[in-house]
C-alpha cells in the first residue's frame, strides 16, 4: 500500500500533507503520481478547473506544439505510452489537453487536486522547517515540502496602452483565451506581436476573419512544421522502439531526436551546407539550426543559416517590400526561440492580410474604435494581444514567497539565482521545476520535467529516508552555478537577442540569460553527480 511505502520515522503526522505541489500541468500531475506512489502525502492546487497548465490556457485558434508528439509525451509508464495514440506529427492543443485528462483519470489524480485555487503566498518556518501555503480562498495548509510545477511561460505579459479601457471591441491574451468559442469570421481582427502564438493564430484566422492587420515589432523565424497525421504504420513503430527513443531523447541536447549533420559550417562544402539547410527545411521543425555544429557561437555560421530562411521568405512572400519587413535582420537565428508553421507567410499574399511595422512608428494608444500607431488610426471588432510571458521567474514572482530573511523576488531583483534550476539559497524544501538555470525552455518540456520530478522525488525520499527534514542549497555552490549558467550562455550567441530568454521582453526586467545551455544531457549528468556524491552543495539536515 501507498502507507507502507514511506518510512515511518516521519515526524509530519500532524501537519496537512507532506508535499503541496502547486500547479496541475505536466509537472505538477507527473510530480503527485511519484510521490503518492512513494506513500507521501500530497495535495496539488491549480488555477484553472482543469488539469494541462499551458495547454489548459493556450486555447487560441491554431495552438500547436513545435515538439514532435511522440517525444512530447510521457516516458514514465509503458501502457501509457502504448495505448495512446497521437494522430498527427505536431499534435494540436486539444489533443494535448486530451491526453491531459486521459493521465489524470488513468493515474486517479483529480482526486488529490483543488482546482480553481492559486497560491498567493508561502512563508517557510526556519525553526520547524515547514511551509505555510496561502492559497486565494483563505486557506493556510502546512506542508513539508513545496514544488513549484507553476510553468515557465504561465505569467501572461499584457502591455499596458493607453486607453485600453476606452477600446469598445474586445482584447483577448492568447495564453488566456476563453473557453468559449470566439467568433472571428468576417471580424475587423488586429494581432500585436508576431511570436510564435501570433504566427499560429494568424495563419490560422487569416481565411475566415473579414480584415487581419498584423503589428509587428521584431520580425521572427518561422520554419515550416510539415505537419501531417501520423500512419499506421509509424505510430507502430515508434511504439515498438518507445524505450530505446526514450533513451536517446534523454541523452540529448535539447530532448529531441537529434538530426545534425555533427560538422561545422566550414567543414561542409557550400552546396552541402545548402543541401544540408534545404534538407532540414523541407523535413520541417525546429532543427535547421542543426545543420551546423557551430550555428550558434559562430557569427558566419549563424548567417548562413538566417540568410537561407529569409532567400525562403522572399520566395514565399509576393509583395518584395513585406518581405523584407517579415525578414529578421536584428539577431542571429535561434536566439530568439525559432518558430514553426504552417502556411504563415504565405498569409501575407492574401488581399485581407496586412503588416505593420511599428519600428516606424510604435502604437500610441487604444481608442474607442481600435487603436492608433504611427500617427495613424485602425479600427477593429478585436484585437489579440499575442504579447508573451514574463517568462520563467514571472511565475514564480507572482507568488509571494519568504524564506524567512526575505522575498524570493527580492532575492531575484538583478537576476534569477539557483542551484541546478532546482532549489535557491534562503528557502530551502522549495522545489522548482525547470526552474531558470536548468535547460527548461530551450529542451523538450517534457524529458526536462521528469527528469526534474524524479531528482525532486528521490530527493524528499532520500531525506524521509534517512530522518532528515531540511535540504537548502549552499550558497557557495549556488554561486557558482550561476556563474556556470552565464559563463555557458557567453559563449553562445544567445544573450545577443531581446528575447524572453533574456528577460528583455518586459520593462525594466533585468536583462540576463536565464536557461542552462548546456543540454539535457550534460546537465542530468551534473544533478546524478551531486546526488553521487551526497548531495555535494545541498546541506541536509
Ligand atoms: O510570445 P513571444 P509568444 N508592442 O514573446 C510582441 C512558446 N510557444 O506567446 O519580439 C508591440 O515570443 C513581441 O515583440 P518583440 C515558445 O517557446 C510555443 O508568441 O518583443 N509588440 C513579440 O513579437 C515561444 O517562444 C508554441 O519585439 C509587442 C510578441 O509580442 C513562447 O511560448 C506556441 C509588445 C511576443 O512574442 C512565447 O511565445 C506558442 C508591445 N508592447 C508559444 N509586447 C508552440 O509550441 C510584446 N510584443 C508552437
Amino acid at each position: 500500500t501507498q502507507a507502507a511505502t514511506k518510512s515511518d520515522t516521519r515526524q509530519d503526522a500532524n501537519l496537512d500533507y507532506d508535499v503541496v505541489i502547486i500547479g496541475a500541468g505536466f509537472a505538477g500531475m507527473y510530480q503527485l503520481h511519484t510521490l503518492r506512489s512513494k506513500g507521501f502525502r500530497c495535495h496539488v492546487y491549480e488555477t484553472g478547473d482543469g488539469v494541462g497548465g499551458t495547454w489548459y490556457w493556450n486555447r487560441y485558434p491554431g495552438a500547436r506544439c513545435d515538439v514532435e508528439s511522440v517525444y512530447y509525451s510521457y516516458s514514465f509508464d509503458k501502457d501509457l505510452e502504448q495505448e495512446w495514440t497521437w494522430p498527427e506529427r505536431y499534435s494540436a492543443q486539444p489533443d494535448i489537453l486530451k491526453y491531459a485528462d486521459h493521465v489524470a483519470d488513468r493515474f486517479d489524480l483529480r482526486k488529490d487536486i483543488t482546482f480553481e485555487t492559486r497560491v498567493d503566498s508561502l512563508e517557510f518556518d526556519q525553526a520547524a522547517n515547514i511551509w505555510s501555503v496561502h492559497t486565494d480562498k483563505d486557506e493556510i495548509v502546512q506542508a513539508r515540502y513545496v514544488v513549484a510545477a507553476i510553468g515557465c511561460l504561465s505569467s501572461s505579459q499584457i502591455p499596458q496602452f493607453d486607453g485600453m479601457d476606452d477600446f469598445r471591441g474586445k482584447i483577448y491574451h492568447t495564453g488566456r483565451w476563453p473557453h468559449e468559442d470566439v467568433d472571428l469570421d468576417g471580424k475587423r481582427v488586429g494581432v500585436v506581436g508576431t511570436g510564435s502564438s501570433a504566427i499560429q493564430t494568424i495563419t490560422k484566422i487569416a481565411p475566415s476573419v473579414g480584415d487581419l492587420t498584423v503589428f509587428q515589432r521584431t520580425p521572427n523565424f518561422s520554419i515550416p512544421a510539415n505537419n501531417r497525421p501520423l500512419t499506421e504504420d509509424e505510430i507502430a513503430a515508434v511504439k515498438s522502439r518507445y524505450p530505446q527513443i526514450r533513451e536517446t531523447l534523454r541523452r540529448s541536447r535539447a530532448g529531441i531526436v537529434p538530426k545534425a549533420t555533427g560538422k561545422t559550417v566550414g567543414e561542409l562544402t557550400p552546396e552541402d551546407a545548402r543541401k544540408a539547410l534545404q534538407m532540414r527545411w523541407e523535413d520541417g521543425g525546429l532543427q535547421i539550426t542543426a545543420a551546423f555544429e557551430d550555428t550558434l557561437v559562430n557569427p558566419a555560421a549563424n548567417d548562413v543559416v538566417a540568410e537561407f530562411v529569409r532567400s525562403q521568405i522572399r520566395e514565399i512572400v509576393d509583395d518584395p517590400h513585406t518581405a523584407e519587413l517579415l525578414s529578421p535582420k536584428t539577431y542571429p537565428i535561434g536566439t530568439k526561440r525559432c518558430c514553426v508553421d504552417t502556411g504563415y507567410f504565405e498569409s501575407y499574399n492574401r488581399d485581407n492580410v496586412h503588416l505593420v511595422d511599428l519600428n516606424a512608428g510604435p502604437i500610441e494608444r487604444f481608442t474607442a474604435q481600435g487603436l492608433r500607431a504611427g500617427g495613424k488610426d485602425y479600427e477593429f471588432d478585436v484585437i489579440i494581444l499575442a504579447t508573451g510571458f514574463d517568462a520563467m521567474t514571472g511565475p514564480l514572482n507572482n507568488i509571494d514567497i519568504r524564506g524567512g530573511a526575505g522575498s524570493l523576488k527580492e532575492k531575484w531583483e538583478h537576476g534569477p539565482r539557483t542551484y541546478l534550476g532546482i532549489m535557491s539559497e534562503g528557502f530551502p524544501n522549495l522545489f522548482m521545476i525547470t526552474g531558470p538555470g536548468s535547460p527548461s525552455v530551450l529542451s523538450n518540456m517534457i524529458v526536462s520535467i521528469e527528469q526534474h520530478v524524479d531528482w525532486v522525488t528521490d530527493t524528499i525520499g532520500h531525506l524521509d529516508e534517512s530522518g532528515m527534514s531540511r535540504i537548502e542549497p549552499v550558497k557557495e555552490a549556488e554561486d557558482k552555478w550561476v556563474d556556470r549558467v552565464n559563463e555557458a550562455a557567453s559563449m553562445t550567441l544567445m544573450p545577443q537577442a531581446n528575447s524572453w530568454y533574456m528577460g528583455a521582453n518586459i520593462p525594466g526586467k533585468t536583462r540576463i540569460f536565464m536557461p542552462f545551455v548546456g543540454g539535457v544531457n550534460v546537465y542530468r549528468d551534473i544533478c546524478d553527480k551531486v546526488v553521487a556524491d551526497g548531495y555535494d552543495g545541498f546541506a541536509l539536515a
